[in-house]
């Protein structure tokens, strides 16, 4: 079982930490414990008759055209290598329209994925990027997958997002961008939950959204924005703010610049030069000397992660070069971008844009793609940038962008970002014009992020994981949020779990595969909080997938626990180093 201990179930009372203070009779103010109620379990049903039949069954949903439905046979879709069961899939579109703005043809794509043994519960499986694909409606989550939705019986709806294709060119489109943002959860949820009532004669007695880094954004927006749709709610590495994140991205990827060398291959910067491997991995072992046994076991993971923050000091724990870049050191510019881009990023008047970054052995792994120079800065990030601008309307002014105003057909992502006015990019972030009436800042973030009332008195739950060695959404910003919730709405709803040493969602030096979807089922529907989760490498042989990152010293099945913050994972001082068991959460 992944959930290693479970705290018993507090009553309501008792889970209710947070105050709300409210007035009395001399200005005063009271504290009063809100009461939380205990949702119910959830109770299955079963569907036995014919997919094919509901096709017509779904044909009176509304603004929602379906293309599909099928019997999905035993065994045809495999996910952390469980064959998973018989069931129906139903594929369609809603909203179908033509863009006024770019004439094109858009609609809020979807496939649900029903099983025969239904659990009673509805999972929205978030995706992550920039959306435009139906990705499999399997509802795997954490790192490499465990387990998955569907075969543990959750009927699975998964979607687009409200535009298809790889490319940015829906940030033309006003409507598309808050399909993106928001817009499409609101719709899909009703027409899933009446499609699941068609099929099994009720609807889903508990709801879950469940993704990662976008994902974990449209997740997090979700707990935000439609709380009453949701029960449950599992965020990875989500990108909250994550316009912000993009700019910093950007802003990073200047620095690396200043680094860099044009490439003989491409004749273009390569910021993958700003750092080589081997200067990447002299960091990473500078990082784990000073940090590692701050947990009590020398073992590659830093599990203090706030102590080694204050451990490591990269001017005077990383080497200076005195000659050239020999590997063996970096130089003092070199060290001077490290400082930067971990500590966060600025605009010209000293604001930071985003958050900073930890320091983590993380930062050598080929996973790790910002640390390692590449895609990310020049391309995935520049393409969050260029869908959330608001001069495409006019050109006239603001962002620089090349070619000038923005093609989606030419768009070159590693000019823009290295063309690109942080300054202005920072402000367009909270901008709108007459086209895009809402800004990027409004479409993609919560609201009110730490505010999760809505979801607490109802008695939903959020859980929330992010990879400490992230480079694309920090783990700093994550726990800021936290931070906030717990101060906000209380800590009797929420929980967050760091994950040492991995990336952006896996991989990494890290144990990076465990269910955290289990752990939230039961903390919805039974009250029990939890607590430590085990979580395993993906080394050689792995059913869920091989972590290329993983370091050739350790046991392909080693074990850890993820703690609830800010519990450490600390060495109880013998047995194995590879197994959970030595280890307890302080
Ligand atoms: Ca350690």
């Amino acid at each position: 079982m992944p959930l290693r201990s479970a705290h018993p179930v507090r009553s309501s009372v008792a889970l209710a930490a947070t105050t709300l203070l409210v007035a009395c009779g001399g200005g005063d103010t009271l504290p009063v414990t809100p009461t939380i109620p205990q949702l119910a379990a959830a109770t299955s049903a079963a569907f036995t008759g014919d997919c094919a039949s509901l096709q017509t069954a779904f044909a009176g949903l509304a603004n929602t055209q379906i293309t599909l439905a099928e019997t999905v046979a035993a065994g045809v879709l495999t996910v952390g290598g469980q064959a998973v069961a018989e069931h129906c899939r139903v594929t369609g579109k809603m909203h179908e329209r033509t863009s006024t703005v770019d004439g094109q043809t858009y609609a809020i794509g979807f496939e649900v994925r029903l099983p025969k043994n239904w659990n009673g519960r509805f999972l929205h499986q978030g995706n992550g990027g920039i959306d435009g694909a139906v990705v499999t409606a399997t509802g795997s989550t954490g790192g490499g997958p465990l387990t998955h939705a569907l075969a543990q019986g959750f009927a699975v709806l998964s979607s687009d997002a409200g535009h298809s294709g790889a490319t940015p060119a829906f940030g033309v489109d006003p409507q598309a961008r808050l399909d993106y943002g928001y817009q499409a959860v609101g719709k899909l949820t009703p027409m899933a939950k009446q499609a699941i009532q068609l099929t099994y004669g009720k609807g889903p007695d508990r709801s879950y959204f469940a993704g990662c880094s976008n994902g974990g954004r449209h997740a997090m927006v979700a707990a935000a924005r439609y709380f009453a749709d949701y029960d449950g709610i599992l965020a990875g590495a989500p990108g909250y703010n994550l316009p912000l994140a993009a700019t910093a991205n950007l802003a990073g990827a200047r620095l690396y610049e200043t680094l860099a060398t044009v490439s003989p291959v491409t004749s273009q910067i390569d910021l993958a030069t700003a750092f080589s491997n081997t200067e990447r991995q002299l960091v990473a072992t500078k990082i784990l000397a000073k940090c590692d046994a701050l947990d009590s076991a020398a073992d590659g993971m830093v599990q203090d992660v706030a102590a080694c923050q204050t451990a490591f000091d990269p001017d005077a724990d990383l080497p200076t070069c005195l000659g050239g870049r020999d590997g063996t050191c970096l130089s003092a510019n070199q060290k001077s971008v490290l400082k930067t881009v971990f500590s966060g990023p600025k605009t010209s008047n000293g604001t930071l844009i985003y958050s900073s970054f930890p320091f983590d052995p993380g930062f050598s792994a080929g996973a790790n793609p910002v640390a390692a120079g590449g895609s990310p800065v020049g391309s995935g990030i520049a393409f969050w940038e260029f869908f959330a601008s608001t001069n495409l309307d006019s050109g006239a002014t603001g962002i620089i962008f090349n070619p000038t105003p923005a093609d989606p057909a030419t768009f070159n992502p590693v000019t823009f970002s290295l063309t690109t006015n942080i300054d202005d990019l920072y402000a367009a972030m909270r901008s709108t014009s007459t086209t895009y009436t809402e800004s990027a800042m409004s479409f993609m973030t919560p609201p009110d992020a730490t505010n999760m009332k809505g979801l607490r008195n109802r008695g939903g739950k959020i859980m929330v994981y992010h990879g400490v060695s992230d480079s694309i959404f920090s783990v700093n910003d994550s726990e800021a949020w936290y931070k906030g919730v717990v101060q906000n709405t209380g800590d009797n709803f929420a929980s967050f779990y760091r994950v040492p040493g991995m990336g952006h969602c896996s991989g990494g030096p890290a144990t990076d595969q465990f269910d955290m979807l289990t752990p939230l089922v039961n903390w919805v529907e039974k009250g029990v909080a939890p607590a430590e989760i085990v979580a395993s490498a993906r080394g050689a042989g792995n059913a869920g997938g091989v972590n290329p990152d993983l370091p050739a010293g350790w046991a392909a099945d080693r074990t850890r626990p993820l703690c609830t913050y800010p519990k450490v994972a600390r060495y109880k001082g013998s047995g194995s180093l590879e197994t959970a068991s030595s280890f307890v959460c302080q």
